[in-house]
C-alpha cells in the first residue's frame, strides 16, 4: 500500500500558503473569488483531483480555471467527474475542509485524514484533464494547479484555453474511449466536427435562415464559435460581435448572456448590429450559458432567456418522440428552479411533469436523470437535455413502421448528437435552438410568443455575512434569518401575481433577491422592498444598494 508522498508536497505547499484571513469554500460552481487571492486553493485541488482520479480507479477528472460570468478580476476553480459531471456532493465538502487548512503542516494532517477516511489506494494512478479560460490571472493559478499535480505525480493533460462545456466533453470522451459508450473523438477538432455534422444534417433542406448575431462577452467562447462559424458556413451564417480575449477589463463587461439576463437589455456593443426582426444571442465568460434575443418593429428589445429555451425545445422533442410512435416509452419532463418565470412553470405543468431544485447546474442534472429525456434549464440560460440511456437504446433500435416515424427517429439520433449532455453548453444549446427555429419557421416573434413572461426583477444585496441566509422549499423560502421570510410573505400577497425569495449566491459575495408580478413596475417595486427588509434585517452597508 502506497502512502502520500508527503516530503514533496510539502517543499511545493510551502509555495502557496493559504492567505490567513480567508476562508473558502466550494460553491454553486466551485471556488469562486477574486484571482489574486486563489493560489493555495488551486495547489490544493490539483492534489484533491488527483485523490479523486485514484478513488475512482484511476479514471480521468477534470478541472476547470473560471470565473464564468464573474467580473473579470475574480476567477475560480471546479472538479469535473468522470462522466463530464459535476464533482460528487460528499466531495465538495473536503475539498472546503482541505482548502481551509491553515498550514502546510495543517494540510498534510488533513489530507491524511481525508485519504485514510475516504479509503483512497494511493498506489492506484491519477490522471486529470484541465483548461482555463482567458482570465489574465489564469496562467499564474493554472500553474499553482500544475504544482499540485507534481506534488501527486499526476498524470495529467494540459486542454490548453477552452470553454468549460468543451472541457466537460474532453473528460467524458476521454473516460469513454474504445467502450460501447464511447463519447466522441477527445478533441477541441473532435467536439466541434461532432456537433456540427448533427447539426448540418438536421437542417438539411431546410431554407437558409438570415445570419445570427453571437455576443462572445469577450471571452473563451469566441474562439469556439469561430470554429463553429467556420466549419458550418452556409449552414448557419455566423457574426460574432464581443471576440476580445485580450484588452484588460472587457470580459462579460457590459455584455454577455449575465448582463442580458439582469439587466434585461441589448449589450450596448449590438446596437448597430441588430436590426428589427433579426435575431440574437449571447454567451457568458466561459460559454456555458446561453440568452437569446431580438428587437421588434419598434426597435424594442425581448429577451429568451432559459426558460424560453426550455419552452421551445421540450415541445419540439415531444412533438418528435409522438411522430416517432414513441411517446408510451419516451417520457420527457423539465427542471426548474426557484428563478424560472411563473409564466413559463405555468404554460409547462399544463404540458409536462416539471419539477423544481436549488441553483446550480448539479441539482439539475441529477434531477433530470430520473426523466427519459430530462429537459432542464436555469433562467440565466444554463442548462442541457439529457436522453437517458435506455432512451437512446430504444432510438437505435427501434423499427419504424413509416417514413414519418423513421425521419422522426433520425432527427432524434441526431438531436441527441448536436447536444452536449456533459453539462450546459452555450453552443450547442445555440445549434439546438436553431434546428428547432429552422424546423419550426419560428423567427424570434413566434418563438416568445409561446408564453407570456410575468415581469420580473433580479437584484443583488452585499450583506456583512451572507452565510446566516439559510433556505428550504427548493430556496423558495427563509428559515434564516428567522422572521425574515414571514415580512417577505406579508409584502408579496400586496402584489397581484406577485412572487418573491432571498437566497445567498453560491457564486459571488452577494444575497440574491428575486420578485415577479403582474406589472414591471409592481415587479421592481417588490424586488426593491425585499431588497430593503434585507438590509433592515442585516445591517448591511446602505451605501450599497442596489443599482
Ligand atoms: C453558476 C452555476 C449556475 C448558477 C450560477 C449562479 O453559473 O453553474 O448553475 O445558476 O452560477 O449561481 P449563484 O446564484 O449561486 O451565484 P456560472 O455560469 O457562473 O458557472
Amino acid at each position: 500500500m502506497s502512502t502520500l508522498p508527503v516530503e514533496a508536497i510539502r517543499v511545493l505547499a510551502d509555495r502557496h500558503p493559504k492567505p490567513s484571513s480567508l476562508k473558502f469554500q466550494y460553491g454553486t460552481a466551485g471556488f469562486r473569488t477574486l484571482g489574486n487571492s486563489l493560489d493555495s486553493v488551486m495547489f490544493r485541488v490539483g492534489i484533491l483531483a488527483g485523490l479523486r482520479s485514484k478513488k475512482l480507479d484511476g479514471k480521468t477528472i477534470g478541472v476547470m480555471v473560471t470565473a464564468s460570468h464573474n467580473p473579470e478580476a475574480d476567477n475560480g476553480v471546479k472538479l469535473v467527474d468522470p462522466r463530464g459531471e459535476m464533482l460528487e456532493a460528499a466531495w465538495e465538502g473536503h475539498a472546503t475542509v482541505l482548502a481551509n487548512a491553515p498550514s502546510t503542516d495543517a494540510f498534510l494532517e488533513a489530507l491524511e485524514g481525508f485519504v485514510k477516511a475516504a479509503k483512497i489506494d494511493l498506489s492506484k494512478p491519477s490522471k486529470v484533464v484541465y483548461a482555463r479560460d482567458t482570465r489574465p490571472s489564469g496562467p499564474a493559478l493554472v500553474a499553482a494547479l500544475e504544482d499540485g499535480f507534481k506534488a501527486l505525480n499526476v498524470d495529467a493533460r494540459n486542454a490548453g484555453v477552452t470553454t468549460t462545456p468543451i472541457l466537460h466533453y474532453l473528460v467524458r470522451s476521454i473516460n469513454t474511449k474504445g467502450t460501447k459508450d464511447a463519447y466522441g473523438e477527445d478533441s477541441e477538432e473532435g467536439y466541434i466536427n461532432k456537433i456540427s455534422t448533427a447539426f448540418k444534417k438536421l437542417v438539411a433542406g431546410k431554407p437558409a435562415s438570415p445570419p445570427l448575431i453571437i455576443d462572445c462577452a469577450n471571452g473563451v467562447g469566441a474562439k469556439a464559435a469561430a470554429e463553429f462559424a467556420k466549419v458550418l458556413g452556409d449552414a448557419l451564417p455566423i457574426t460574432l460581435v464581443n471576440t476580445d480575449t485580450t484588452t484588460p477589463g472587457v470580459l462579460n463587461h457590459q455584455c454577455g448572456a449575465d448582463f442580458v439576463k439582469t439587466q434585461q437589455k441589448l449589450p450596448p456593443s449590438l446596437a448597430s448590429h441588430l436590426k428589427p426582426g433579426q435575431r440574437a444571442c449571447s454567451l457568458d465568460g466561459d460559454a456555458d450559458r446561453l440568452m437569446y434575443f431580438y428587437l421588434d418593429e419598434r426597435g424594442q428589445f425581448h429577451m429568451l432567456d432559459g426558460d424560453k429555451i426550455a419552452a421551445l425545445v421540450a415541445a419540439f422533442i415531444v412533438e418528435l418522440v409522438k411522430a416517432a410512435g414513441l411517446e408510451e416509452k419516451v417520457r420527457v419532463g423539465i427542471v426548474q428552479t426557484a428563478y424560472a418565470n411563473g409564466g413559463s412553470t405555468k404554460y409547462l405543468t399544463e404540458r409536462l411533469p416539471v419539477k423544481c431544485v436549488p441553483t446550480g447546474v448539479k441539482h439539475l442534472h441529477h434531477a433530470a436523470e430520473h426523466y427519459d429525456v430530462g429537459v432542464y434549464f436555469e433562467a440565466n440560460g444554463h442548462g442541457t437535455v439529457l436522453f437517458s440511456p435506455e432512451t437512446q437504446r430504444i432510438l437505435a433500435e427501434h423499427q419504424p413502421s413509416t417514413p414519418a416515424q423513421s425521419t422522426a427517429i433520425t432527427h432524434l439520433i441526431n438531436i441527441v448528437q448536436v447536444i452536449n449532455q456533459t453539462v450546459g453548453d452555450a453552443l450547442s444549446d445555440m445549434l439546438l435552438v436553431e434546428v428547432v427555429l429552422a424546423h419550426k419557421s419560428y423567427n424570434g416573434y413566434e418563438w416568445d410568443s409561446l408564453y407570456e413572461d410575468l415581469p420580473n426583477r433580479l437584484v443583488k444585496v452585499v450583506v456583512p455575512d451572507r452565510t446566516i441566509f439559510k433556505t428550504e422549499d427548493a430556496e423558495r423560502r427563509l428559515v434564516s434569518p428567522p422572521g425574515l421570510q414571514a415580512r417577505i410573505d406579508d409584502l408579496v400577497r400586496k402584489y397581484a401575481s406577485g412572487r418573491a425569495f432571498v437566497r445567498p449566491s453560491g457564486t459571488e459575495d452577494v444575497v440574491r433577491v428575486y420578485a415577479e408580478a403582474r406589472v414591471r413596475a409592481q415587479a421592481d417595486e417588490l424586488a426593491f422592498r425585499v431588497a430593503g427588509i434585507v438590509y433592515d434585517e442585516t445591517g448591511a452597508d446602505p451605501t450599497q444598494r442596489p443599482a
